[in-house]
């Protein structure tokens, strides 16, 4: 069952409206923006109660219902290039999107396999010359693509500043393990970034999203056309930056559309047998919250903390990070 054709179809289709443009680098800007470098140091959180979902604008995330979740420490941004550069000098860690592909994944004989999918590398968005409604015009697998190079070799490094991305679920947890956390629960990630805000639909000014028509026309008037650094947007109530937009961010939860109105207490979502992603059965897709930087108002108004979407977290895009939450006290 598991191909890595398909998978290469699900991530485009799990990330239907957010993927990279055209620009080989994120910190093309039309606008400027003063951003900061934030501290990395994690945010305690007090646990509480907040109305989770919402019903107004995608259906898959309601109903909205109270939920009560206990208290965690967070990362204050998505976790950097730097900070994920870091753990590979400390661990000598290879990623899989560096590690070489074996053909059986594929399901099907290795003659039919496009020969540059047989080759490490990850999806990476390239914008088409003219609209479209095809994800595959706008998807393209480039060998050499990882989080080191994440437009592939030809492309530039990897900025210190911006998200990481381009990981796959098992690099995540290697990251967490390392880091001493874990990938949050879609209900700490939603009731961290809600910090007591009242949902809404339109598209946010402080959030890296995409202004215009996606996937062709990107009018960059938020400052960036691109991944944008952490902390160039205001930060919420929380002090959390980029909870919403720039990057995608991993939870822990499985997904199925719509969350169970009777799991209300720290809620961990469904259980592998139950989750159910209508794009891409047959996987266990995990939850990604917050859209990024290529959700537009005409494809994916996920920009927005109760948005959800669906990923197989086999592999990894160039458009979906994570952070990291904490039982107890980090260590400074
Ligand atoms: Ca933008
Ligand atoms: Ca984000």
């Amino acid at each position: 069952m598991t191909s890595r054709l398909v998978l290469a179809s699900i991530v485009a289709l799990a990330t239907a409206a957010c993927s990279q443009p055209e620009q080989q680098h994120g910190a093309a800007m039309v606008v400027t923006r003063d951003c900061v470098t934030p501290d990395d140091a994690p945010v305690r959180l007090e646990g509480g109660a907040f109305a989770m979902g919402q019903e107004d604008v995608y259906r898959e995330e309601g109903p909205v219902r109270q939920v009560t979740v206990d208290g965690f420490w967070i990362d204050p941004h998505e976790i950097t290039n730097s900070q994920f550069a870091r753990f590979v000098a400390a661990t000598g860690y290879v990623t899989l999107a560096e590690k070489p592909v074996d053909p059986a994944l594929f399901g099907v004989p290795v003659e039919q396999i496009p020969p540059d999918m047989l080759e490490p590398g990850s999806a990476v968005f390239t914008a088409p010359a003219r609209p479209s409604n095809n994800y595959a015009d706008w998807w393209t697998y480039i060998p050499g693509a990882n989080w080191a190079k994440p437009y592939g070799p030809e492309g530039a490094d990897a900025v210190p500043e911006e998200p990481v991305v381009h990981l796959a679920w098992e690099d995540m947890q290697a990251y967490a393990n390392w880091a001493g956390g874990r990938i949050p629960t879609e209900a700490e990630w939603e009731y961290a970034a809600s910090a007591g805000q009242a949902p809404y639909s339109d598209q946010p000014a402080e959030a890296n999203s995409w202004q215009g028509v996606f996937p062709a026309v990107n009018q960059e008037t938020d400052g960036f056309g691109g991944i944008a650094p952490v902390g160039c947007y205001q930060p919420n109530a929380n002090g959390l930056y980029d909870m919403v937009g720039n990057v995608w961010e991993m939870t822990a939860d499985y997904y199925a559309a719509g969350h169970d109105p009777d799991d209300t207490q720290n809620p961990t979502g469904p259980d592998r047998n139950t989750a159910y992603d209508p794009m891409n059965p047959g996987f266990a897709s995990r939850v990604i919250k917050g859209g990024s930087y290529l959700c537009a108002p005409n494809y994916c108004q996920r920009y927005r903390p109760a948005a959800r979407s669906a990923r197989d977290p086999s592999m990894g895009a160039s458009n979906v990070g994570f952070r990291l939450v904490y039982d107890t006290a980090p260590k400074g």
